[in-house]
């Protein structure tokens, strides 16, 4: 972005006094979403998690910054009231990249989505982002066109997504041969295989495996420093001990689909659908997965944060 475009849109952005001074004094951030808050987890589950993710940031030496609309703004890093807003607020909206100019302007309470939170973190200048995990293409998107703009985000805004794959309520392959066609790299941090999300595994692999931050750091800055835009995905599998096996959760997953095909839930209703649905079908066993995987990607990315501010 050239620098009257970011003038300009800064006048929409609000920082914490934390974020700011840490974007500042060149210090590592940590960007993360508030669609995971509002839609993606039930309360009160959601704001507990909301706020260790932020604690395991600063632990490893980074500062978080949580993103969200509100007022007319984008927030760059919430304090707790208004990180407990996005937890408890009926109707806070689903913000993805083209919902931006009307929830800004209508000064309505939005949720970042991963696409949102990227063009957030990049107006900001931040990053590393981590999250849960990201959109994708839906299974029979090839016929409904259903796919995540996260992913045609990832083709163009600079920030690189920790997760732990994409859901396997997803078109995996599809999904990988969108990044792929967009030129988006696919790391595995410590794994060869792509990760589904709840489960280790997917049966696809990655484009390449990374055992050390300082080498992912290295990666990204390589991909930048070459004008290369837009952003990589850094897959990071669920702890062993917090995952689901695949074979347990395909059942759940493809009733949570037919219900949502029965009752005609389409556009961006569909995955907070999914995800209420499994953890229901699950007895709460997939949001335990679901907040380990985000607890492990949030550590991650404050040491990829690090070993990148560590030239
Ligand atoms: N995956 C999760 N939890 C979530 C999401 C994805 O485990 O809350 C959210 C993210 O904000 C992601 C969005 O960007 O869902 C994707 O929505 P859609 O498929 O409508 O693009
Ligand atoms: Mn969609």
């Amino acid at each position: 972005m050239n620098k009257i475009a970011n003038e300009l849109s800064s006048r929409y952005l609000t920082f914490t006094d934390e974020v700011r001074e840490a974007l500042e004094n060149g210090r590592p951030v940590v960007a993360l979403e508030t669609t995971i808050i509002s839609h993606g987890m039930p309360y009160p589950q959601n704001i507990e998690m909301a706020k260790t993710v932020e604690r395991i940031i600063r632990e490893q030496g980074a500062v978080p910054a949580t993103i969200g609309i509100m007022d007319g703004k984008i927030k760059i890093g919430l304090n707790e009231q208004e990180l407990e807003a996005f937890g408890t607020t009926k109707n806070v909206e689903k913000v993805s990249r083209r919902d931006f100019p009307y929830i800004l302007s209508s000064g309505k309470i939005g949720a970042t989505t991963v696409a949102a939170t990227m063009i957030g973190a990049a107006l900001a200048g931040i990053e590393v982002f981590a999250t849960g995990g990201i959109g994708g293409v839906h299974r029979e998107g090839e016929t409904t066109m259903d796919v995540s703009a996260d992913l045609t985000e990832l083709a163009r805004t600079n920030v690189a997504v920790v997760c732990a794959g994409a859901k396997s309520i997803l078109d995996i392959g599809r999904t990988l041969e969108f990044l792929e066609t967009h030129g988006v790299p696919v790391v595995g941090f410590k794994t060869s295989e792509f990760p589904s999300f709840y489960a280790r595994e997917s049966g696809y692999g990655v484009d390449f495996r990374l055992d050390e931050p300082s080498q992912v750091a290295d990666v990204l800055r390589t991909k930048w420093a070459l004008g290369l835009e837009g952003g990589a995905v850094i897959a990071n599998p669920v702890p062993a001990e917090s995952a689901l096996q695949q074979n347990e959760i395909e059942g759940v997953i493809q009733q949570a689909l037919n219900e949502a095909k029965d009752q005609h839930v389409t556009g961006k209703k569909v995955t907070p659908f999914l995800l209420a649905r499994i953890k229901e079908l699950t007895n709460g066993r997939s949001l335990e997965t679901n907040i380990a995987l985000v607890y492990h990607n949030a550590k991650v990315a404050a040491q990829v944060a690090v070993a990148l501010k560590a030239e």
